[in-house]
């Protein structure tokens, strides 16, 4: 039998992607949840497993090629390889299935979410479906740990950019804060009489280039759309959190031994004990002591939103570019599991294997450059988030003890971005002086 792996639902506002890569060729085995091929989108570059077992009888996308909801990336012939385990969903009609979404497909319009879960040709062991949910929460997680979200359906979407106004300057009047068609309007006629500016924050301001042939030779190349969003979403939490960043020191000599002292014990566990899973285990107590640094805020209804789950992201370098996985619940591991966590997580984001849901929902974000080096520096605040702290290099310091000793200890830089709309400094300087 052959099935039409169909790319799933990705995000409420995401329905096509890129094809990066093609993982597998006709005639590949392939398995359930392996890697068929590597789709970006605006909001993240991933990779999108298979839903069934067999051999791959044909890929009919390459790279390049743009992908819609509910087009065919593979067709895979499970009944040539022996145990074959596929789990279908309507997406992947059996031969000879029709489903809504064929018709609508042959009909050349976009396949509709709601034909999803009609048909099941077979008894399933597992749901794609839950695949499905996990790609698309996932996305929208990415494009919220990168500061893109606002609740607004892609029709006032549209409207705010036809109008050239900045969607996220508009505050929301629907449930939950969602940003209706009337809210984009009385926000341009507020523009126009004079009460707000128009575009407000533009993430990269189109101002002219030099030519610069004048000065030399040059190439130019086209921006991912990952680095086109962190690009952008940068600008805007730059440009829309008054961000201030507060600097400290800490002696970690005795945690250090102590570090090193349980290295093996935790690796046996599957985790590596580094500076950043202790301070995951510190941030994570420092979070429940200082709600503040654990929130969002909604200014579009003039709220804080206080969590009461503790979920930490983690800066990391890839060659992508930078990627932001969450440790989930850090308030309720302990730090041989944190460790495993981080480790798991940072090899997933950097061998392509974090799923945007892994990417979502981060309260506070830790960004540790001291692996590579440094002294300090000020990151920026990860939007919904109000806090981010920063972690260079540690190295050995004289410090004054006592009388007129000195002692060589092992100093760490930390620094401490936040949101000056809701903490203050005093709060800040004492958060880290706790951490
Ligand atoms: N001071 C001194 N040494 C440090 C250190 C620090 N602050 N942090 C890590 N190190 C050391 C580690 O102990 C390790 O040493 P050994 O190899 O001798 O054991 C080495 O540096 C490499 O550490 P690591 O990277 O393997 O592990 P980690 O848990 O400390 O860091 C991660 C994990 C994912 C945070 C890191 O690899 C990374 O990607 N950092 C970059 C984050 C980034 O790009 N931030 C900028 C974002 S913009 O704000």
């Amino acid at each position: 039998m052959i099935v039409e792996i169909r790319l799933p639902e990705i995000s409420e506002n995401v329905d096509a992607g890129d094809v990066v890569k093609v993982l597998v060729g006709a005639g590949d085995r392939v398995e359930v949840d392996q890697s068929l091929i590597e789709l970006e989108t605006e909001k993240a570059v991933f990779e999108v497993p298979s839903t069934a077992a067999g051999v791959i009888s044909e890929v009919p996308v390459k790279p390049g090629d743009s992908v819609k909801v509910g087009d065919v990336i593979a067709r895979v012939d499970t009944e040539a390889g022996a145990a074959v385990t596929a789990k279908e969903t309507a997406k992947q009609p059996a031969a000879g299935t029709k489903t809504a979404q064929d018709s609508s497909a042959s009909g050349g319009a976009k396949p509709a979410p709601a034909a999803r879960p009609p048909v099941r040709p077979e008894p399933v062991e597992d749901d794609a479906d839950a695949g499905t949910e996990k790609l698309r929460g996932a996305v929208v997680a990415v494009a919220q740990e990168q500061g893109a979200p606002v609740p607004a359906s892609p029709t006032v979407r549209r409207l705010a950019r036809e109008l050239g106004i900045e969607i996220h300057r508009v505050g929301g009047s629907g449930p939950g804060g969602r940003i209706t068609s009337e809210d984009v309007h009385k926000f341009a006629k507020s523009i126009i009489s004079g009460a707000a500016s128009s575009t407000s924050t533009p993430a990269s301001p189109a101002r002219s280039l030099p030519d610069f042939a004048r000065f030399g030779e040059f190439e130019r190349t086209p921006m991912s759309k990952v680095r086109q969003l962190t690009s952008h979403n940068l600008a805007a939490a730059w440009n829309t959190i008054p961000h201030v960043t507060q600097h400290d020191e800490a002696d970690i000599t005795s945690l250090d031994a102590a570090r090193q002292r349980y290295a093996a014990r935790v690796e046996a566990a599957g985790g590596k004990l580094t500076m950043t899973s202790i301070l995951v285990k510190v941030c994570a107590s420092a979070l429940k002591k200082f709600p503040d640094f654990n929130a969002s805020i909604d200014a579009g209804r003039n709220e804080i939103i206080h969590k009461r789950y503790v979920n930490i992201g983690i800066a990391v370098d890839t060659d992508r570019g930078l990627l932001v996985p969450v440790v989930r619940d850090a308030d309720r591991k302990n730090i041989a599991q944190l460790s495993a966590d981080v480790t798991q997580l940072a090899d997933k984001a950097r061998h392509k294997k974090i799923m945007p849901d892994e990417m979502e929902g981060g309260n506070f974000t830790i960004s540790n450059l001291g692996g590579i080096g440094g002294v300090g520096f000020t990151p920026i605040v990860n939007w919904p988030e109000v806090a981010i702290l920063g972690v260079s290099r540690a190295s050995m310091k004289p410090v004054y003890v006592a009388g007129d000793r000195f002692e060589p200890r092992l100093v760490l830089p930390l620094s401490l971005s936040y949101d000056h709309r809701l903490i203050d400094g005093a709060a800040a300087a004492r958060f880290l002086r706790w951490v």
